[in-house]
């Protein structure tokens, strides 16, 4: 077994700093047989990829991703660029022989992402999209639980993504806003995320129905006279059938006055019910019907204890952890398939899937129908 693995990131933006840190952190919580080494950084800002990359350790710096991809000194390629340019580095990173883990959503459209998902079985490296919300421990309980069958039938799955930075007028024009380069808004960034949670408790939706909507049709572009069209959507509303009978719910918004990033999912069964909400990510509210008549009622799981996923590499009962700790579960996880050659999820074919959902609400809200996946 090799002594170390040599890790080179792509794209020093928001998301790449919250990678690094799982990449930073990471070895000192799982007991990995290889350590990990933050070896290059790359980013089409030499400036600002310098700044970041040696604030947060990483020990050599590229302005290509071409040559990153290449460089036979790299192990795994994780990708933190806008969506736009998923597709190409990851097919690249796959057929330079390099385990890949890409920022969600995994492309601009399903196409893009089955490419991916073709190349990366080709070439038999393992391969990941970062949906790390499934790597909250209190998701990965109710996962358990549904598994267990402690919630029975599933009927509703409503899952809302309130965001608000963009109800100010004066928020300016930046790269989210342009679907050539996003894909799409609040869509592809949120429901992104509720989508592949509803995958991953509840199963494969059947059919859709969307309204994708933007509230602000043009913003000034920073330090310019100019102004940016908003072509990707402000917020995106669907309903859903699941193909086991389960009734959907989705909003995304990045007009929710007042919410910052908030992230409710609610989860009824003919058994019990489950409540989770990302501002109290340590607790999963659940309502049992075997519970005695009379003494039913929601209680609160606080998730600290040894026996809850995840939580025994962390603090003692009673410690909780944050945000951040979802970007290290991810990478430990992935890693740890690497070492162990087994499967991980999410992967390029669960991005793909998930893609395919998404592009079919969009289709939905442009030619108001019911589509079916
Ligand atoms: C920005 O909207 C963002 O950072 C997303 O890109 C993340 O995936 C989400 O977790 C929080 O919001």
């Amino acid at each position: 077994m090799r002594k170390e693995i040599n890790i080179g990131i792509v794209g020093a933006q928001f998301m790449g700093r919250a990678h690094s840190n799982g990449w930073y952190d990471v070895a000192q919580f799982y007991d990995l047989p290889f350590k990990p080494v933050m070896r290059a950084a790359c980013d089409i800002n030499p400036a600002s990829e310098k700044d970041f990359a040696r604030r947060m350790g990483w020990l050599s710096f590229e302005s290509s991703w071409e040559t990153m991809v290449n460089r036979s000194d790299i192990d795994v390629i994780d990708i933190c660029t806008p969506n736009n340019s998923h597709m190409p580095i990851a097919v690249a990173a796959a057929r330079a022989g390099k385990h890949v883990i890409c920022e969600k959503p995994a492309a601009m459209n399903a196409g893009e992402a089955l490419q991916m998902a073709e190349a990366a079985e080709k070439a038999g490296v393992k391969n990941m999209i970062a949906y790390n919300y499934r790597r909250v421990p209190a998701i990965a309980l109710a996962k358990k639980m549904i598994s267990e069958g402690k919630l029975g039938q599933i009927h509703h799955f409503n899952a809302v993504y309130y965001q608000d930075w963009l109800v100010d007028p004066d928020f300016p024009w930046v790269w989210r806003h342009d679907s050539r380069v996003a894909g799409s808004g609040a869509h592809g960034d949120m429901n992104a995320h509720t989508v592949d949670l509803a995958r991953f408790l509840v199963g494969e939706l059947g059919s859709v129905c969307g309204d994708e909507r933007v509230f602000i049709s043009s913003r000034k572009i920073s330090g310019t006279d100019r102004s940016g069209v908003v072509t990707a959507d402000d917020s995106t509303s669907f309903l859903a059938r699941f193909t086991n009978g389960a009734s959907g719910n989705f909003v995304a918004t990045r007009f929710a006055t007042g919410k910052k990033n908030f992230l409710r999912l609610e989860i009824f069964g003919s058994r019990g019910s489950l409540v989770f909400n990302l501002e109290r990510l340590n607790e999963l509210e659940y309502y049992s019907r075997d519970d005695k008549s009379g003494e039913q009622g929601f209680r609160n799981i606080l998730i600290t204890e040894n026996e809850h996923p995840y939580i025994r590499k962390w603090w003692p009962p009673g410690h909780i952890i944050g945000w951040e700790h979802t970007f290290i579960h991810e990478i430990g996880d992935f890693l740890m398939a690497i070492a162990n050659n087994e499967k991980i999820t999410p992967d390029f074919s669960d991005g793909y899937k998930c893609q395919l959902v998404l592009d079919a609400v969009l289709e939905s809200s442009e030619s108001r129908k019911w589509i079916d996946i």
